[in-house]
């Protein structure tokens, strides 16, 4: 405590020297950074419009699409300052995960095929819904290359599953929410036999397929289930994107496609490539699912099995009326589902115009069952003028589509023209078009996928940066640009480089909607969030060795591990359990081997395991990762792998140095003086009403913790002092001041806390 005092004396003298030193130079008036970077007046309304000063929060968070990478990459917006990568498909050291057992076996179940996929080309993030609005519960993400969909729970922004597709062989149009979450829909991209087998592509117009699979989410175990989820059979056409139907247009679903030519490539062959057959005619189909009645048609058994999983064949879609198709421009992308339900906007991509379908008018030809004809499949085909509202010419290469929390003012990417129109979809009125660097893909409003868009800015996701940034080789950065939308003019306010992979679409959400933990229940497995079966408490720690399995079921707190020495035999199979027991915020301890591919993250309250083969004899350092505290380097043991058949460490350690009585009187003397100045500053905190702020009542928590292990550590040393084994005693009265400076540490957290937030006397 008193050199943490002497510590801070001399920082201010430091402080001061820097101050009088800083003299010479004559602070910078606004003006003259402005003329020193360049700046104008625009640029610095922008930079007021997003600078978010220390301790500030942004209004929404955004889950970005982490592509290539697999994870999902969490920013704030205004400020776009990233908050966090989810590791996802891909392993993710920083969090433990694919080093830990635990999330082993989330990864795990994204098997294909009994093989292991260490990455994944993630590509649209949905967040959970309750009543078509965002709640800030779940998010869910797709995989294209091998089909698979992730679940994440914001409760701590970890993936808790991963279901894989059982008949698709690629994936695009997924993840998207149904209103309620009922459903995460995923439509195949590339048709390929369902299920998997092998049909040469002579028979592609017979055997090979897309499909569309509604996944049931149970929102009470926050877990998709499997065995309550079905697909529809859709011709092989390559299907695109998807969206929801809401409000009106609930119990819908809507998914586009492009190459309904269905042609077969093999330019290795002499034949002209995919991309000339599969843009050939002037129009693709939009697929029209009544996903309400496709669940109906579920339940009553009308399904054919592929690999144990409930298929609606086209035949019996066409036989219960639950699948029509829409003629859309040539090589559609992107298809959004608008706010109130009531249109349904397609990009034409290789055509001009953005395509605003009404709902009304396609159910209207629906019960007529006016259809212009079938396809090849027998699947009605709606005559487009039957169903379109309007055509709003925007620029070449609309994409996707975004709305406003404006009444029919909608947003389209133009990816040719390398532009965000603005645009009125009920009167078909281009309002506003602004530029963007470069080749836009997806564009994202706050909540603009919802029932209530939330407005004031959107999110350019630009293909190419280009010249954007400081160059950094070949591979460039992905640029996110920042519009204010907030006026009738789109407002360029930032970019953002965002290095890991090719995001395709982000959403965001209301900052006020998340509301994750900030520690875990004592002892959770936070992949499965049920208590594990391994968290010990202090004093419960073991080694249990049962043939040549050792399980170590050990604690980690500020800063040490118990056990810290640990023996085993080489060829063991070892299994490490621990249990962080902070509760404090942010609290993290790690836990790496040296050699054996292990680091857990252990946030407080949690318990994770890492199991390994000791396999060649050594002596095998292991240490915290995680700066946790002034003594976070000692934070640190060792495993020990004797040669098979070795004696048991034999006695007491070596030692370096030795302590005498005066060496104990010194710290036992230092031990007292710490504890006068817990004692003030336990007095100060119970002299208010700390215990209306939550997380001052945690901290406190935790320094009781401390001070009882500073009296166990008190009274070894005390008795030791008694049998005169100065060596023991000044050990023990060191430990017990370790303690102290850890509850004084968390003690003075909580005092600074009370005065910044307005404590006052206790009642
Ligand atoms: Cu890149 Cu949504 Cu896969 Cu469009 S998609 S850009
Ligand atoms: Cu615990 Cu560093």
């Amino acid at each position: 405590m008193k050199s943490a005092l002497k510590a801070s004396a001399a920082f201010g003298a430091l402080l001061m020297a820097t101050t009088v030193a800083g003299g010479a130079y004559a602070a910078e008036s606004l003006q003259d950074v402005m003329k020193r970077r360049g700046l104008n007046e625009k640029d610095l309304l922008a930079a007021a419009k997003t600078y978010t000063p220390t301790g500030g929060r942004d209004e929404f968070i955004a889950f970005s699409s982490g592509g290539q990478s697999g994870q999902v990459i969490v920013y704030g917006i205004p400020s776009m300052r990233i908050l966090k990568y989810i590791g996802v498909f891909t392993p993710e050291p920083w969090q433990g995960y694919g080093y830990d057992d635990e999330s082993k076996a989330v990864l795990a179940q994204g098997n294909v095929d009994g093989k292991q996929i260490t990455w994944g080309d993630t590509h649209h993030p949905a967040a959970s819904e309750t009543n078509g609005e965002s709640d800030g519960k779940f998010v869910f993400i797709n995989d294209k290359n091998n089909p698979r969909i992730a679940v994440i729970d914001l409760h701590d922004f970890e993936t808790k599953q991963i279901v894989v597709n059982p008949i698709m062989q690629s994936e695009h149009g997924g993840a998207f929410v149904t209103p309620n979450t009922d459903y995460v829909i995923e439509a195949s991209q590339y048709p390929a036999p369902l299920g998997g087998e092998y049909v040469p592509l002579e028979q592609f117009n017979d055997k090979y397929r897309g499909a569309v699979t509604y996944w049931k989410f149970d929102k009470s175990k926050g877990r998709i289930d499997p065995s309550q989820s079905f697909s529809v059979e859709l011709p092989p056409y390559t299907q695109d994107l998807s969206d929801a139907g809401k409000l009106v247009s609930d119990g819908w679903s809507f998914t586009n496609s492009l190459c309904s030519e269905r042609y077969v490539g093999g330019i290795e062959k002499g034949r002209p490539p995919y991309e000339a057959g599969c843009s050939a005619n002037d129009h693709d189909y939009l697929h029209v699912v009544n996903w309400k009645k496709a669940e109906e048609v579920f339940k009553a058994g009308k399904v054919t099995k592929i690999k144990d999983h409930p298929v609606i064949t086209l035949k019996t879609a066409i036989e219960e009326g639950l699948l029509v198709l829409v003629p859309e421009p040539k090589s559609p992308h992107g298809v959004d589902v608008s706010p109130d339900g009531k249109y349904i906007i397609v990009g034409g991509k290789l055509d001009s115009n953005a395509h605003v379908y009404s709902f009304e008018k396609i159910q209207a030809a629906v019960a007529a069952k006016k259809f212009a004809g079938k396809d090849s499949y027998g699947v009605p085909i709606i005559d487009v003028k039957d169903a379109i509202h309007k055509q709003v010419p925007l620029g070449l290469g609309p994409l996707h589509t975004q709305y406003d929390s404006k009444p029919c003012v909608a947003y389209t990417s133009l990816y040719v023209d390398s532009q965000v129109a603005k645009y009125d979809y009920c009167e078909g009125k281009v309002l506003d078009k602004i530029s963007v660097h470069y080749n836009i893909g997806h564009l994202m409003t706050m909540e603009g996928d919802t029932t209530k868009p939330k407005g004031k800015y959107l999110v350019a996701m630009n293909k190419l940066a280009i010249d954007r940034f400081n160059p950094v080789g070949p591979l460039h950065p992905q640029n996110h640009q920042l519009i204010d939308i907030s006026g009738d003019k789109m407002e360029l306010l930032y970019d953002m480089p965002l290095p890991l992979g090719e995001p395709h679409y982000v959403m965001a959400i209301a900052a006020d909607k998340v509301k994750p933990a900030i520690r875990y229940k004592f002892g959770t497995n936070s992949r499965t969030d049920q208590q594990s079966a391994f968290a010990v408490r202090p004093g419960g720690e073991k080694v249990v060795k049962n043939g040549n399995k050792v399980e170590v079921f050990g604690t980690a707190i500020r800063s040490h591990f118990t056990p810290e020495i640990v023996e085993v035999e080489e060829g063991d199979e070892v299994t490490f359990h621990i249990t962080n027991m902070e509760r404090a915020q942010d609290e993290v301890h790690g836990f790496a081997v040296s050699g054996m591919d292990v680091n857990l993250s252990l946030e407080p309250g949690k318990t994770a395991s890492a199991s390994f083969k000791a396999a060649k004899a050594g002596v095998y350092p292991f240490y915290c990762t995680e700066f946790c505290s002034a003594l976070h380097l000692e934070m640190e043991g060792y495993l020990m792998v004797k040669p098979k058949g070795a004696q048991q460490m034999a006695g007491k350690a070596e030692e370096g140095v030795k302590y005498v009585k005066a060496d104990f009187d010194k710290q036992y003397k230092s031990c007292i003086d710490t504890q006068a100045v817990i004692d003030q500053v336990v007095a100060y905190i119970t002299s208010t009403n700390f215990k209306d702020f939550p997380s001052v009542v945690a901290l406190v928590e935790d320094a009781t913790d401390q001070l009882n292990f500073a009296k166990d550590a008190r009274a070894k040393a005390d008795e030791a002092a008694k049998k005169e084994d100065w060596q023991q005693a000044t050990l023990w009265a060191g430990q017990w001041w370790q303690y102290q400076v850890k509850a004084a540490d968390i003690g003075l957290r909580a005092k600074t806390y009370l005065e910044q937030n307005g404590a006052k006397p206790a009642k």
